[in-house]
């Protein structure tokens, strides 16, 4: 059977399901591969495009998202076996009325971070089908332009980690103004992840109706917090992003099955609460080892990782045989492998 959307007469046919065969359970031999951040700083084509506009403004021209998105899939014609829409998770707090700004070589950087619980009376519960509606027309051409090469990811920050960016008001080494809310204001930083949830269940389910055949969740500071903070700050509001977001595609009479990935860096001591959720795959960061990770989790599941992105600077011979070493760490394990890096290149 044809897997996923491509029975929607809307779209062209799939011509590469592996990765969407992989996330639901299928062991793929060769396994497919992506790459995360695979439409980047790294590409000429990509700096090219930069050069001329900033940051969001990018995200918010579906035509150049979609450029981008389609960049890395041309120049590695027939190597990669998904695409991931060219955005950020920083267009969810934007959406939600705060200033983010892309600095060159820095990063991100919120103006007006959130200080104390007063602020949320600041952010605002945006309607997401119109003030995210950029995405979704990117989403919806990049599909169209994919012409079924390829499978298209969509994706979402996670609460805690998007909670983070807002209050720290940018990347952070020790992330102690984010952690002072969950010690200080454990109920106000309930009622924050409570609001992103809402917000970022709605985004993935409208990603999907515009045509994303997978979405991907990035908990990318999942590994700053303790293992108890994480269980009480983290793994709930996933799960009830999950549970909505399933509940959702039903009510939206989606009856295939939509594969949904966690990428929850660093949260080793989570990972089999997090294979208890209704979802079809874990990431694994580099800091992970797949042996270890399977023995863990209870559930047949998809992993998807995780060679270390700096392993990108080795000698080719020695590249070669890590990812030698890692599909074959992989392959011991038995379960459906996605093969990507172990974050962002
Ligand atoms: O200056 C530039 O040209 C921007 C570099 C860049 C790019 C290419 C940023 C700034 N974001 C992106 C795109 C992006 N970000 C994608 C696109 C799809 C892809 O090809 O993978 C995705 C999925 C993201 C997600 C994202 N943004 C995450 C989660 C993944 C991860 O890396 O952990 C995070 C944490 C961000 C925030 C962000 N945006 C950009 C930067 C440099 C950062 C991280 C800053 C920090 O370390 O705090």
């Amino acid at each position: 059977t044809e897997t996923n959307l491509s029975s929607n007469k809307a779209y062209p046919r799939m011509l590469n399901t592996n990765y969407l065969k992989a996330a639901l359970g299928e062991v793929i031999c060769p396994p497919p591969v992506w790459v995360m951040r695979q439409a980047g700083r790294y590409l000429p084509e990509f700096r090219e495009v930069r050069e001329k506009y900033d940051f969001f403004k990018v995200c918010q021209t579906p035509e150049l998202a979609c450029q981008i998105t389609l960049q890395p899939i041309d120049r590695y014609d027939g190597l990669l076996d998904a695409a991931i829409i060219f955005s950020d998770i920083l267009v969810i707090p934007q959406a939600m009325g705060m200033e983010v700004q892309m600095l060159p070589s820095k990063g991100p950087h919120f103006p007006c971070p959130l200080i104390s619980p007063e602020d949320l009376n600041k952010l605002r519960m945006p309607v997401v089908k119109d003030v995210l509606s950029y995405v979704f027309e990117a989403i919806t051409l990049t599909r169209h332009r994919l012409n079924g090469r390829v499978p298209l990811i969509g994706f979402s920050g996670a609460p805690w980690t998007l909670m983070a960016y807002m209050i720290e008001g940018g990347g952070s080494k020790t992330f102690s103004k984010a952690k002072a809310w969950l010690y200080r204001y454990p109920s106000e930083s309930k009622q924050l992840l409570a609001k992103l949830s809402s917000v970022i269940a709605d985004y993935i389910v409208e990603q999907v109706l515009a045509g994303a055949q997978a979405i991907q969740l990035f908990d990318s500071w999942a590994g700053e917090l303790s293992p108890k903070l994480y269980k009480e700050f983290g793994i709930p509001f996933l799960e009830e992003i999950v549970t909505v977001f399933r509940k959702k595609l039903i009510d939206a009479q989606i009856t295939e099955r939509i594969p949904l990935t966690l990428f929850c860096k660093g949260a080793h001591s989570s990972l089999k609460d997090l294979s208890d959720l209704d979802i079809d795959v874990l990431g694994l960061d580099y800091t992970m080892e797949a042996i270890e990770a399977s023995k863990n989790i209870t559930k047949r599941i998809c992993l998807q990782g995780n060679l270390d992105p700096c392993a990108l600077f080795a000698e080719t011979e020695t590249l070669k045989e890590l990812t030698n070493e890692n599909l074959k760490e992989f392959d011991s394990v038995g379960l459906p492998h996605i093969v990507n890096l172990g974050h962002g290149m």
